[in-house]
């Protein structure tokens, strides 16, 4: 039987994901939005592209829920995007009453499914997911390093002339300006970026990493990037569906690990079947230690503002 994944959200980054899990074959798709006729209308679509792109899987596009039931993965973009000028932050109070909705409703038609969050901001989205469905952590995942991670291995990869494929890094933390790129363990092709690159350029790649997301909205003025946020989403529904146990930056709700707790931060886990499957806890040095917790503690300032709004 085919995998199905509903996607919350047919704007630019729930469409796009759309289009590459139909384009890779992973599974049916159910897109779902609050607009009329949007999600229909695009489902079609896409669902008319197979053709051409030899795809068989079905795509539909529903203003409900009904249609969702039974979703192995429900992928959460509904939301607002930043304009220019707004801060990932100042959509928390929008976003937080559109992402209980979705949980809602997902979890009502498919409770044995795993949630993937993409709307901003990212960390307390995903704590509302977790809080509101109550699922166990392995099942509530958000989307950030994957894209962060993305970001700093082009930049790298350009000003080294070198393939992106060969640049393994990671971007840990909050989704968010005070993500940690985790420069001590960047290599490319196994040699360290510090014996490739002097500290200056690498202080302008960490920097241009962190700002990725407003760089693109600077030049798109009406809305924000969703090409690359919907590759890297479909990276890690990929890996789940076909269980291939892939190793990357999510957000997941830390127990403990790395002496944070109860918070959603960008970690590396690895994601299966199971959603994930192991939360990697490396050895930080002090001064990393000290920018995680200081990601983490702009996460813990959104929750402490959303708490209330739990009820
Ligand atoms: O790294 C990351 N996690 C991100 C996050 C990278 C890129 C974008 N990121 C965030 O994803 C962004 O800040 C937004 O919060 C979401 C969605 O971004 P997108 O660019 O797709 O925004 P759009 O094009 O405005 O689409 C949002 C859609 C739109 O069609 C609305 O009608 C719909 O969400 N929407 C809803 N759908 C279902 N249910 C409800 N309640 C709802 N409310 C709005």
């Amino acid at each position: 039987m085919r995998k199905k994944v509903t996607v919350v959200g047919a704007g630019n980054v729930g469409a796009s994901c759309a289009l590459r899990i139909a384009n890779k074959e992973l599974a049916d798709v159910v897109l779902v939005d609050v607009v009329d006729g949007v999600p229909q209308g695009k489902a079609l679509d896409l669902l008319e592209s197979g053709p051409v792109e030899g795809y068989d899987v079905s795509v539909v596009g529903s203003n409900g829920y009904e249609a969702t039931a039974n979703s192995d993965i429900v992928v959460i973009t509904a939301g607002l995007a930043r304009k220019p000028g707004m801060s990932r932050d100042d959509l928390l109070a929008a976003n937080f009453d559109i992402v209980k909705s979705a949980t809602e409703q997902s979890i009502r038609h498919s409770p044995n499914t795993i949630l993937i969050l993409v709307t901003n901001p990212l960390d307390a989205m995903c704590w509302t997911a977790q809080q509101i469905s109550g699922l166990p952590r392995n099942r509530v995942i958000g989307m950030a390093g994957v894209l962060d991670t993305a970001r700093y291995r082009t930049f790298i990869a350009e000003a080294l002339g070198v393939s992106v494929q060969n640049v393994a890094a990671m971007v840990l933390g909050g989704h968010g300006d005070t993500m940690v790129p985790l420069v001590r363990l960047t290599s490319v092709s196994g040699i360290p970026l510090t014996e490739l690159m002097d500290q200056a350029t690498i202080d302008q790649i960490v920097t241009r990493t962190r700002n990725g997301g407003a760089e693109i909205v600077k030049y798109l003025k009406t809305g924000s990037a969703y090409y690359a946020p919907s590759a890297a989403t479909v990276e890690m529904v990929e890996s789940i569906l076909k269980d291939k146990k892939k190793v990357l930056p999510c957000a997941a709700a830390l127990e403990g690990e790395y002496g944070i707790n109860g918070l959603f931060v960008g970690v590396p886990v690895k994601l299966g079947a199971g959603g994930i499957e192991k939360i990697y806890e490396i050895q930080l040095t002090a001064p990393e230690k000290a920018e995680l917790d200081k990601s983490a503690a702009a996460v813990q300032e959104l929750v402490d503002v959303l708490r209330p709004k739990l009820g």
